[in-house]
């Protein structure tokens, strides 16, 4: 076995892992990352499109925006949609803060990136990757590197950055954990197109026949997707049958409005699910990210709020490994939970709000709240101050 010693182990290198090495790098605080997959699977998965306004801060902070104000877009809100209706959200008039238009693929490429140039220590497909003793003061982490060798590394603090299908969670014994968790009775099928997006800014649309949201990656890159029934296989919608239906909900023809399909280059059933693990912290483990919750898509907070995990974090473990001051790491899970329900909750109301079941009550209230957040500034305000405005800290 061969052992080394690092002042921190990262399990998982998605977004949340990367960006809390390179912010741990830039205070002098050494990691070391343990991911299962290869590189290039973890940079090709397809995810959130949207960043808040505080996510966009905290890479402004870690000096990882040159590319995002370079090549993302700036949004000032979104579209509300239903038949016969469509309204715009201006998030910078309501609540004066903007969003950015700039996939995860990208956050994750800008993150390898800096990695790199820093010459961080990260081990891809990695296996067995296996967390121990994190009730004492000696945690460490081992695992089988890509080569076949058997590794430990031992560290002071271990933070679980690893998803919602990683060891970190279930690390957090029984006894002390509570999880909550709601599954909701449909999915959403997404897309990718090759073709321009008809719109500028992203429309959410109500539809009897479900959700549907058009949103996109680029000039030339259009993101789509459409509420399906849980479970559904992805090879029962053929294209045209996709275009159709995103025509139909997405509003085809209301007042001159045309969606314009493309090829699709991506699609894939993703299952909606809420779901919070407390406490974020067990002795010397930190859960960050999805790793500790989930949230349906809809509010695009989930790769936000791994920031925002990150960005409490971080400072939190440099006061702790380079000043001895626990005072921050102590309070990190009841902070970090407080944006987390807040987020929760937000997702929830706009899943609630947006996607249709068979009951025709549950349809009129969508409808009379959907008139109510588009035509009242306080309705209006609410939705953006969630949606784009959430200070790191609440
Ligand atoms: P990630 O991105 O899941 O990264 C976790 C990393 O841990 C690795 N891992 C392990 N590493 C070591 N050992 C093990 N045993 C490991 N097991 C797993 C994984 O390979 C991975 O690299 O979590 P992180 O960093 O907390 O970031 C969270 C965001 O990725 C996530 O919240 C969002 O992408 C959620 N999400 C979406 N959010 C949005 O706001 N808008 C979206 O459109 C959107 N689409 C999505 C999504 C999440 C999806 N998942 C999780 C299935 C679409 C999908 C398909
Ligand atoms: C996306 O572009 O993938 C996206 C945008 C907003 C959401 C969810 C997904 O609420």
């Amino acid at each position: 076995m061969s052992s080394q010693r690092s002042r921190v182990v990262v399990v998982g290198a998605g977004p949340s892992g990367l960006l809390l090495s390179h912010l741990l790098a830039a205070q002098g605080v050494d990691s070391v990352v343990v991911e299962a997959r290869s590189q290039a699977y973890v940079a090709a998965r397809v995810r959130a499109g949207i960043l808040e306004h505080s996510t966009v801060e905290v890479l402004r902070e870690a000096g990882l925006d040159a590319r995002l104000r370079a090549e993302g877009a700036e949004h000032r809100g979104i579209h509300l949609h239903w038949p016969g209706e469509r309204h715009h959200l201006d998030f910078v008039d309501l609540v004066g803060r903007s969003v950015w238009a700039y996939g995860q693929t990208e956050v994750q490429k800008d993150l390898v990136a800096a990695a790199q140039a820093r010459g961080q220590e990260v081990h891809y497909e990695a296996a067995d990757v296996a967390l121990h003793d994190l009730e004492t003061d000696h945690p460490h982490v081992t695992f089988t590197d890509a080569a076949g060798v058997a590794r430990r590394v031992d560290a002071d603090v271990v933070v679980g950055c690893d998803g919602a299908f990683g060891p970190s969670r279930a690390a957090v014994p029984d006894a002390v954990r509570t999880t909550w968790e709601r599954t909701y009775p449909f999915a959403w099928l997404g897309i990718m197109a090759d073709v321009a997006p008809s719109t500028e800014e992203l429309i959410y649309a109500w539809h009897p026949d479900g959700f549907a949201m058009h949103s996109l990656r680029s000039p030339s890159v259009s993101r789509f997707y459409l509420q399906v029934p849980a479970g559904t296989d992805v090879a029962t919608w053929s294209d045209d049958r996709i275009w159709d239906a995103l025509a139909e909900r997405l509003g085809h023809g209301h007042d001159g409005w045309v969606l314009t399909p493309g090829p699709i280059t991506d699609r894939s059933v993703l299952p909606m699910r809420s779901f919070v693990q407390t406490p974020m912290r067990h002795g010397r483990l930190f859960l960050v990210g999805d790793a500790a919750h989930t949230v349906p898509p809809t509010g695009a907070k989930g790769l936000n709020l791994a920031v925002a995990d990150v960005g409490l974090l971080a400072p939190a473990l440099v006061a702790l490994l380079t000043r001895g001051d626990a005072r921050a790491a102590d309070t990190y899970s009841e902070r970090a939970l407080r944006r987390v329900w807040r987020c929760t909750h937000f997702s929830w109301w706009m899943t609630s709000m947006l996607h249709t079941g068979e009951d025709p009550f549950d349809r009129q209230l969508q409808l009379s709240q959907l008139r109510w957040v588009t035509g009242s500034t306080a309705g209006a305000a609410g939705l953006a101050e969630n949606y784009a405005g959430l200070p790191l800290e609440l």
